[in-house]
């Protein structure tokens, strides 16, 4: 399988509110790191740097108000502060209008919905570099890889057109369906397997028949984003029947997960899809240390294979996953268990 990576991530370390305190984003430097070396370890060799992301696939994802924000925020932030991240403190919460404010504080607010995510000097960059490896794995598909791994990070699956969050800043496996979009695939489905539900990424497509998004993970009853993810979330307008969710009770092992994965493959079946991207979380892992499912690192061959007999292009797009040392192996565990041979 393609690997696609890029170094632009190094540069983003940003700080998080976690219980009470600002303290180094549990996303980080080193989960790339971490994943680029198990995939070398176990003879990933094909490896491909990304080519930047056009603007115009950007545009069909997030709102021109937003990329400008993102662009500049932290210009204009150091301009008028001296605090280590720009991050939102006020949102546009139940009873407030969603007009957009000129002020960069209430920006920041306007365009985030979570206060587990700031941004720094790099985070631009960065968050672009990851579209762009997204990018770049999605047209390796259309050109006639049968798979592809992106090695994205920051991740994407919590960015909504116009708000980051959950550690997300831009929508990769968004990204990565307008690609593989504009190469001749009419439907391509998005499968979420993160632990979080993929809230940005069915916001994106909620209104839309020809992209499925299906996703597994905890019942936002218990667990972040909390105000997404539930199971009568069916999709709206043209989209109506095409977004559905499997929400799962904190403590959910293998076997239980395994059998939804394969509901939600059944239903994929019947999408018709050409394509399929995968958001590729593996916070679903029992060490997680912000997450409470109970997949075991040998479990993930099994989530891979059965991924595979959906017998479909294939972009594996890296969402969340903080158990650090375990990361790589349980990633490429997945990848090992789709199989695509190395050549
Ligand atoms: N400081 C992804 O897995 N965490 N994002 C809040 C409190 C939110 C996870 C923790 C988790 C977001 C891509
Ligand atoms: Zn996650």
């Amino acid at each position: 399988m393609l690997v696609v990576r890029s170094d632009d991530h190094r540069a983003h370390h940003s700080l998080e509110l976690d219980g009470g305190r600002l303290i180094p984003s549990w996303e980080g430097p080193d989960r790339a790191e971490r994943v680029e070396s198990a995939l070398a370890e176990r003879g990933y060799r094909r490896t491909r740097h990304a080519l930047p992301v056009s603007a115009e696939v950007l545009a069909s994802v997030h709102s021109p108000a937003y990329l400008e924000f993102l662009v500049t925020c932290w210009t204009r932030w150091a301009e008028t502060h001296d605090g280590p991240a720009a991050m939102g403190f006020a949102w546009p919460a139940r009873g407030f209008r969603s007009r957009r404010p000129e002020d960069l504080e209430g920006q920041l607010g306007f365009h985030s919905f979570a206060a587990d995510c700031s941004i720094t000097e790099h985070t631009w960059l960065a968050a672009r570099a990851s579209a762009s490896v997204a990018a770049t794995a999605a047209r390796a598909v259309v050109d006639g890889e049968a798979s592809a791994f992106a090695l994205c990070r920051p991740p994407g699956h919590h960015a909504t057109a116009d708000q980051f969050g959950g550690y997300c800043y831009l929508n990769n496996a968004a990204v990565a369906v307008e690609v593989l979009r504009r190469g001749g695939a009419d439907r391509v489905g998005v499968l979420d397997i993160d632990y979080h539900h993929g809230n940005g990424t069915q916001a994106i497509f909620y209104h839309r028949a020809d992209v499925p998004v299906i996703s597994i993970h905890a019942d936002p009853v218990q667990a972040f984003p909390w105000f997404s993810g539930h199971d009568d979330e069916l999709g709206a307008g043209a989209g109506e029947g095409w977004n559905r969710n499997f929400p799962l009770p904190d403590g959910t092992g293998a076997d239980r997960w395994l059998d939804v994965l394969e509901l939600a493959l059944v239903a994929l079946e019947g999408a018709e899809l050409d394509a399929l991207v995968v958001s590729t979380g593996v916070d679903t892992y029992e060490g997680d240390p912000i997450s409470h499912f109970r997949l075991q690192s040998d479990d993930f061959f099994r989530v891979g294979a059965a991924i595979a007999t959906a017998q479909l292009p294939t972009v594996f797009v890296l969402e969340g996953g903080y158990a650090t040392e375990q990361l790589g192996t349980n990633v490429v565990n997945i990848l090992d268990g789709f199989g695509d041979p190395q050549s």
